[in-house]
């Protein structure tokens, strides 16, 4: 029973919005996930630990301090971990450059892919004041992206100091733009923009809960996902391709393979290792779904590619 299953071995995982500290929060089967990867790096891709929640009440089972247990043991078998903290864990922001148990704390990181490119990796709420307000900012210029990514700043420390939620993005999204793809496609667009502007040849970030892979904005675009409903990672296999990986999908092969195992009696040694699950195709929205509410914004036209899974933009991002 406590025997561990096969362990595949890549070179980089990217994972992000845990949120633990929240009952939202898919801990077993991040444990279980966390069992059969191992990484030479780990790029924790923020929201990690839900802060704004654990304020307005604690809620810490057993289950999430496993998940931290376990990667902390993965630091003490080598694996590098570094830790880009989110708006739900944005306390950590002040301990910047410093150093918890092994796990290095960061704003940003450029990781240095095994295909030669190089990958801004970035929770991503940073962008949300610029995502809100991309339509006037276009017409202001550059100054004025800089201002709105300092403003985002500003606004959610002081929000933070004055005991306040956070404002969520997607919320608004879902309120304001009536269909959150147009949203999903406009923060896909700003994160690969703040890419170019860092010259590197993609950007890895969280925030959305939307795992995404694809080159639609000029640079690699890469969503991690989250583990309060898709449960995605992403992964980094040494032959330099990225992979995203819905662990729910993986869940159902596990409970199969179990039935399996029992009809042909026990004792025997199954195959247990994981099959990755490729990530799904974006599928594409009728037209008449894009509603004028958003209609001129820049990024728009470019974003009704980016698929259902609405849902996946839930309010905890
Ligand atoms: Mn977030």
């Amino acid at each position: 029973m406590s025997k561990e299953p096969d362990v595949i071995r890549v070179r980089t995982l990217f994972l992000s919005d845990f949120h633990l500290g929240t009952k939202g929060c898919q801990a077993d089967l991040l444990i279980d996930f966390l069992r059969h990867y191992e990484a030479d790096t780990i790029y924790l891709v923020g929201d990690i630990v839900d802060g704004w929640r654990l304020k307005s009440g604690w809620y810490w089972p057993q289950t999430h301090n496993d998940v931290v247990q376990k990667l902390l043991r993965k630091v003490r078998k080598g694996t590098h971990i570094i830790y880009l903290p989110g708006n739900h864990d944005e306390f950590l922001r002040d301990y910047v450059g410093s150093n918890f148990g092994g796990i290095e704390i960061l704003d940003h990181a450029i990781h240095e892919g095994a295909d030669g490119n190089r990958y801004l990796v970035i929770h991503g709420d940073q962008f949300d004041m610029v995502v809100r307000h991309a339509r006037w900012l276009a017409f202001l210029g550059d100054w004025a992206y800089g201002a709105a990514l300092a403003t985002n700043t500003y606004v959610n420390i002081v929000r933070r100091k004055m005991g306040l939620t956070y404002w969520s993005l997607s919320a608004w999204a879902k309120l304001k733009v009536k269909n959150a793809v147009n949203f999903i496609g406009r923060f896909e667009e700003m994160l690969s923009t703040e890419a170019q502007r860092f010259d590197v040849q993609g950007v890895i970030c969280g925030h959305i809960h939307h795992a995404a892979l694809h080159d639609k904005f000029g640079v690699r675009y890469i969503n991690t996902g989250d583990w309060v409903e898709s449960c995605t990672a992403v992964v980094e296999h040494y032959d330099g391709n990225f992979e995203i990986l819905r662990w729910t999908d993986r869940q159902v092969d596990v409970s199969s393979e179990r039935r399996a195992e029992r009809k042909r009696g026990k004792g025997q040694t199954v195959d247990a290792q994981p099959e990755a699950v490729p990530a799904l195709p974006s599928p594409v929205l009728a037209e008449d779904d894009v509603t004028a509410d958003a209609g001129t914004c820049a990024g728009d036209s470019a974003a009704t590619e980016s698929g259902t899974r609405t849902s996946n933009a839930r309010q905890a991002a």
